[in-house]
């Protein structure tokens, strides 16, 4: 394949923007090599500028679970445009927006909608430190909520332990009250909470982790959050910008059974458009400005682009119904489990996570991946390889071994025969 012209823009980008980059995973540095720089979506495959075509396993990071340029959103954003494209007032569309919200996810009773998850999480948190009057958060290691400072802490080991700044910039102080558990491990939640719960405003948390790699709860984890939350009056908030409607149409919640206090939502609900919400019950959305005094805002909050984008996502999602949702489940697990038989075939060791149509491939020679520690067992070098001889085959797979891959409800057989051949193909390589 040629990459020509990629190499020539990144040489350009990395002259202006910081590593050539708006966003540090697109950066290939985990993966080595340059990014690729992408001149169209087509459905399930991205074309890049030199003109070579992938099936895309990442669809933007998770919210094009209706692929690239699907007509029904196009149309609706083309109606919308010429409109206009942003009032900074009230439309009919962010009201009909926020009842299909509340519709899909029902322990949001009142929503607010932001540009991004990281507004939506930020928003949250400062929500609930408002509600509660406490300032104590707990959040785990390797989840990801968006880059706001507080979030921004590093683990310690398993236990909890007050956080400490992981990036240059962010102030011992700001993530001083922000506790780090290991994700799945239920005694350290109760320990904490046994000794520490009046002071927390708030657990977050992804339900089904995306951002160490897919780890999905272990039986009883989110049960005991749900418990020992409401026994403490601290607000649960599951941050679902990634899961929200794409492991359910109403998310983990739905999946597994449980009703947090407050959710954050973006991504699919955008429709590949810069939107994201959180919400929650109404007696702690009415702390928000200017109900409340919980200040939040946003200039370009609730456009009618990004709204018109997510109601044409939604209403498809909804149109797909079950079936859609089952045959993301079908198609998930058919590729993890292609996958594990040709790791085995090709005497590589690998864990493979898969909740929906979202999984990771964990090049390690560890029993399960349940946290972060186990995940960081993982070969990262090994993981690069397999990636870039993906690559060369024409799949686009996500440049980390800490993240999921993104199934799209649009693929064909034919684009699965694809995957799973590739796959093989890199596994033998590795072998
Ligand atoms: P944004 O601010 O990037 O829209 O959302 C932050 C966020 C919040 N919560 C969860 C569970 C998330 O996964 C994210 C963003 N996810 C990353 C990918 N793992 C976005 C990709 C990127 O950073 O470029």
């Amino acid at each position: 394949m040629n990459y020509d012209t990629s190499k020539a823009l990144f040489a350009k980008a990395a002259q202006v923007i910081p590593g050539g980059v708006n966003s540090p995973v697109r950066a290939f540095r985990s993966v080595g090599g340059d990014p690729l720089f992408i001149e169209r979506g087509e459905g399930a495959y991205l074309i890049d500028v030199d003109g070579n075509r992938y099936l895309d396993c990442i669809g933007s990071w998770g919210p094009l679970l209706m692929g690239h340029a699907h007509p029904r959103i196009l149309a609706a954003i083309t109606a919308q445009l010429s409109k206009g494209t942003t009032y900074g007032a009230p439309t009919a569309l962010e009201v009909q927006l926020a009842e299909a919200i509340c519709a899909a996810v029902p322990s949001i009773e009142m929503v607010r909608l932001v540009s991004s998850g990281t507004e939506a999480t930020m928003s949250a948190i400062r929500v609930a430190r408002g509600y509660t009057g406490r300032n104590k958060i707990v959040k785990f290691e390797g989840n990801y909520h968006g880059h706001a400072d507080f979030l921004l802490a590093k683990a310690g080991s398993g236990v909890a332990t007050l956080g400490l700044p992981e990036c240059a910039g962010v102030p011992a102080q700001v993530t001083a009250d922000t506790i780090t558990l290991s994700f799945n491990d239920i005694e350290a939640l109760q320990a904490l909470f046994d000794a520490h719960g009046e002071e927390i405003a708030c657990v977050i948390l992804e339900p089904i982790v995306g951002n160490m790699g897919c780890v999905p709860p272990i039986p009883g984890f989110l049960q005991t959050l749900r418990e020992q939350t409401t026994k403490a009056g601290a607000v649960l908030i599951f941050d679902e910008v990634m899961t929200g409607f794409r492991v359910a149409y109403g998310g983990a919640q739905e999946r597994y059974g449980i009703v947090p206090d407050m959710t954050t939502l973006g991504k699919i609900v955008g429709g590949g458009l810069p939107l994201g919400a959180y919400g929650g019950r109404r007696e702690i959305m009415e702390t928000v400005a200017p109900l409340g005094a919980v200040y939040q805002a946003g200039t370009l909050s609730g456009n009618p682009i990004a709204t018109s984008a997510g109601l044409a996502m939604l209403s498809l999602l909804q149109e797909g119904g079950t079936a859609l949702y089952e045959r993301l489940e079908q198609v998930g697990t058919e590729i993890a489990e292609s996958f594990r038989e040709s790791a085995r075939n090709a005497n590589v060791p690998v864990i493979v996570n898969q909740v929906g149509s979202m999984l990771t491939v964990f090049f390690t020679e560890a029993t399960a991946v349940t946290n972060y520690a186990d995940a960081k067992t993982s070969d990262t070098a090994r993981f690069a390889k397999w990636f870039r001889n993906l690559l060369a085959q024409g799949v686009y797979y996500p440049p980390s071994q800490y993240e999921a891959a993104f199934l799209s409800a649009i693929w064909t057989t034919d684009d699965i025969h694809l995957l799973k051949q590739a796959a093989d193909t890199a596994f033998q390589a590795l072998a």
